[in-house]
């Protein structure tokens, strides 16, 4: 029998497998699912081509200015769109590029699934060439009629069906899962398929690594800075001193510790204390690929993310995700020392 290295997969096969073993799939998901595959090659082909276009001495949608992040941007929210509008597998979709949800329109059939994605995270890393990424959720239709609405959007991260990212890297890559195990894929340019390179990915119980923005760490509450504090102390029997790694690109930072081990971590802080990161566009997708890879992801104040109910759209919340040991570990950290400062106060 040939082993799974040894064998060539690619995503189309894989998802069409997944989909003989799931009882009374009708493919619509199935074909969805592809559908993000083929975004994500459009989008690769240009995110690749992002560092060239000056030197080639082209003009108009890609420059390399600040201007340009902005117009790649808004290449990947206009690519997803273009191949999602017209396939009559989706009912609405949600961008962190729009402000609204965004309707099918009128002229194109309508489907059961909502998609909400990040087409382009991390955008302000294209210039220094350091990596980027999309991010996508997927859910089932829940209100009556043919148009999706704001409520199909606010679903529980619980209750996506899929979810996923693209990590537009050295390789470019996609992960996915539909809640059996998560799947990696590398896209092989040279004949324009995504091929299986990390089937059921397993994240470590337990990493070496802590991935945070340690600048507005004086602006966190006070339990959090001595958490990140503790984790710098040298203690052999609880693996310390961690290592800090941050690329400032959550794609890219999410995908090395969900491989590596490790915990990621954008708390709120006094300016915002529902920090920054996108419930429905960022944090409840890879949140769902975390538990499904056997990590954990929180807000650092006793909410499950997959729990959490979306209020609206563009809701923040603040994120504690990694390795299962880890976020146990820094959870019950965390409320040992707000306790703490409750019983001096
Ligand atoms: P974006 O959606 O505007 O690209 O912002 C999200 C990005 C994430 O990729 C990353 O984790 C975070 O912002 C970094 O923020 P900071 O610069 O505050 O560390
Ligand atoms: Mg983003």
């Amino acid at each position: 029998m040939p082993t799974h290295s040894s064998r060539l997969v690619t995503i189309e096969r894989f998802i069409l497998d997944e989909q003989s073993s799931a009882p009374g799939a009708s493919g619509e998901l199935t074909n969805l699912l592809y559908d993000v595959a083929l975004a994500a090659k459009i989008i690769a082909r240009e995110v690749n081509r992002a560092g060239l276009v000056d030197i080639l001495g082209e003009t108009g949608d890609i420059n390399a200015t600040g201007d340009s992040v902005k117009k790649l941007d808004e290449y990947a929210d206009r690519a997803i769109f273009r191949v999602m509008d017209h396939t009559g597998r989706l009912c609405v979709m949600g961008s962190e590029e729009s402000k609204e949800i965004i309707p099918i329109p009128q002229r194109f059939p309508k489907g059961k699934y909502v998609l909400l994605f990040d087409p382009l995270d991390g955008s302000s890393n294209i210039d220094s060439n350091a990596s980027i990424g999309t991010i996508f959720s997927i859910h089932r239709k829940i209100t009556d009629g043919a148009d999706g609405t704001l409520e199909d959007c606010l679903q529980a991260g619980s209750r996506q069906v899929a979810a996923g990212y693209v990590l537009y890297g050295p390789s470019t890559i996609l992960v996915y899962t539909t809640g059996h195990g998560v799947h990696g894929f590398t896209l092989d340019p040279s004949i324009g398929e995504f091929l299986l390179s990390h089937p059921d990915i397993r994240s470590p119980q337990q990493g070496k690594i802590y991935s945070c923005n340690e600048q507005s760490s004086c602006d966190w509450e006070p339990a959090f800075q001595q958490y990140v504090a503790w984790l710098k102390q040298p203690d052999a029997a609880t693996h310390r001193p961690r290592s800090t790694r941050y690329i400032g690109s959550l794609v890219g930072d999410f995908h090395r510790n969900l491989l590596y081990g490790g915990i990621f971590m954008y708390p709120g802080n006094v300016k915002r204390p529902e920090g920054k990161l996108r419930l429905l566009y960022e944090v409840s997708p890879l949140s769902m690929i975390c538990e499904q890879a056997g990590g954990r992801a929180v807000d650092g104040f006793g909410n499950r993310i997959l729990d959490i109910v979306p209020t609206a759209l563009h809701q923040r919340v603040p994120l504690v995700i990694g390795s299962k040991l880890d976020v146990d570990e820094a959870e019950a950290f965390i409320a040992a020392r707000r306790a703490e400062q409750v019983r001096k106060a």
